[in-house]
C-alpha cells in the first residue's frame, strides 16, 4: 500500500480513502499497525480543526435518529459531517452497525457526510485508540464536525468525553419527576443535556424532565470552562426536527467562548496528555502479556507460589528484566 498516496487522497477529502485508512487503524495485524502509524505521522500537523461533539445516551433514547436529523441540518448548511460510533458492546451482535446505517438512511447518501459504524472490538482500550485515530483522520480529511456517538454503558462515556470538545447527553422524557438515574459523574461531564422526543404525547413530559435536569445542573459545582448559563438542558425532537438549530447555536456559542478564553486548546492539550499516558500504560501491560515477558511472568508466578521468592521480590525482578537493570537497584 502506498501510504503517501493514501495520505494525499485523505487530505483532498476522498471518503473512500478515509474509510480505507480507518480500516487500517482498526486492524490488529502488525504490518497494518506499522502502516497506520506511518500514515498518522504523515498526516500529523495537516489536520484542520473540526468541532468534536460527543453524544451519549442509553439505548433507544434516539441517538441515531438525532444524528440523522442533526447531521442533515449541518450538511444542509454546507458543513462536512463525520459520524463515528463507540459501542464497546457492539460485539454482542455486530448488529448496531447495520441498524445505524439504515436508521441514518438519508445522511448516508449525503456527499458531505461520512458515517463509520462501531468496530466489532470489545476491548475499550483498543476501541479508544481506534476512535482517536479515526478522529484525526476525519480532521485530516477536512470535516467540520465530528459526531462521536456512544451508548451509555460502562466507561464508554468517559472515553468519548475525553476525546470531545463538547459533550452532549441525550435523555428521554421521564414519567414522573424522578431523574432517570443518570450517574452524577456523567451529569458532570455533560455540556448540554438534550431531552429528546419532545413531541406529541411526550412533549409535556419532556418539558418537565428538562426543567428537572436544568435544576440538577445548577446544583453542580461551577466549572471554569463554562460561560454563564452552561451547562444547560434543552428539549429537542429528532423525529420532528425541532430544536436542532437552537442546539447547534448553543454548541457554537459554547465552543466559541471556550476558544476565546483558551479552554478549547487547553482541553485538547490535556486530552492528548491523557491519551499518551493511557496508551503508555496499556502498551506496558501488553508487553507483559507477550514473550519473552509472558514466560518470565509465568515462571516468577510459580516461584512465588512455591515460596522461592516473595511477591515484591518477584515483581521487582520482572520489572528489572523489562528495564534492563539489575534487580534491587
Ligand atoms: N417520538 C419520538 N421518537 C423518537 C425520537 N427520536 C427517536 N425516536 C424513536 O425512538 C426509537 C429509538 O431511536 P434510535 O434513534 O434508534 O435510538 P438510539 O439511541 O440510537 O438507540 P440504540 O442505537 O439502540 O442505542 C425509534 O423508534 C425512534 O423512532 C423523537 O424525537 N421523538
Ligand atoms: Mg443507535
Amino acid at each position: 500500500m502506498d501510504i503517501d498516496d493514501l495520505a494525499q487522497r485523505i487530505l483532498s477529502g476522498e471518503r473512500r480513502a478515509l474509510a480505507r485508512a480507518i480500516t487500517l487503524v482498526e486492524s490488529g495485524r502488525a504490518d497494518h499497525r506499522d502502516q497506520a502509524v506511518t500514515l498518522l505521522e504523515t498526516l500529523h500537523g495537516h489536520e484542520r480543526e473540526a468541532l468534536r461533539v460527543g453524544l451519549s445516551g442509553t439505548p433507544g433514547v434516539g441517538k441515531s435518529t438525532f444524528i440523522e436529523s442533526f447531521g442533515l441540518m449541518l450538511t444542509g448548511q454546507g458543513l462536512k459531517v463525520a459520524v463515528l460510533a463507540v459501542d464497546p458492546s457492539s460485539s454482542r451482535s455486530g448488529g448496531s452497525i447495520l441498524g445505524d446505517k439504515t436508521r441514518m438512511e438519508h445522511l448516508v447518501r449525503e456527499k458531505n457526510a461520512f458515517i463509520r459504524p462501531s468496530p466489532s472490538q470489545s476491548h475499550l482500550g483498543g476501541v479508544a485508540r481506534r476512535m482517536r485515530e479515526a478522529i484525526d483522520l476525519c480532521e485530516a480529511a477536512g470535516f467540520d464536525v465530528v459526531l462521536i456517538e456512544t451508548v451509555g454503558v460502562g466507561q464508554s462515556e468517559t472515553v468519548v468525553a475525553e476525546m470531545s470538545d463538547l459533550f452532549m447527553l441525550l435523555l428521554a422524557p421521564a414519567g414522573g419527576d424522578e431523574l432517570q438515574g443518570v450517574k452524577r459523574g456523567i451529569m458532570e461531564m455533560a455540556d448540554i443535556i438534550l431531552v429528546n422526543k419532545a413531541d406529541g404525547d411526550l412533549k409535556a413530559a419532556a418539558t418537565r424532565t428538562c426543567a428537572d435536569y436544568a435544576g440538577a445542573l445548577r446544583l453542580l459545582r461551577k466549572r471554569p470552562q463554562d460561560p454563564q448559563g452552561f451547562p444547560k438542558a434543552m428539549t429537542v425532537s429528532a423525529l420532528e426536527e425541532a430544536g436542532l438549530e437552537t442546539a447547534w447555536s448553543e454548541m457554537q456559542t459554547l465552543a466559541e467562548w471556550r476558544r476565546a478564553h483558551g479552554h478549547f486548546t487547553a482541553r485538547r492539550a490535556a486530552q492528548a496528555r491523557f491519551w499518551f499516558e493511557a496508551e503508555l500504560r496499556q502498551s506496558l501491560l501488553a508487553r507483559l502479556d507477550r514473550e519473552p515477558m509472558k514466560g518470565i511472568v509465568a515462571a516468577s508466578g510459580r516461584d512465588v507460589e512455591n515460596g522461592i521468592q516473595t511477591p515484591s521480590q518477584a515483581a521487582d525482578r520482572v520489572l528489572a528484566q523489562l528495564e534492563g537493570r539489575t534487580p534491587g537497584t
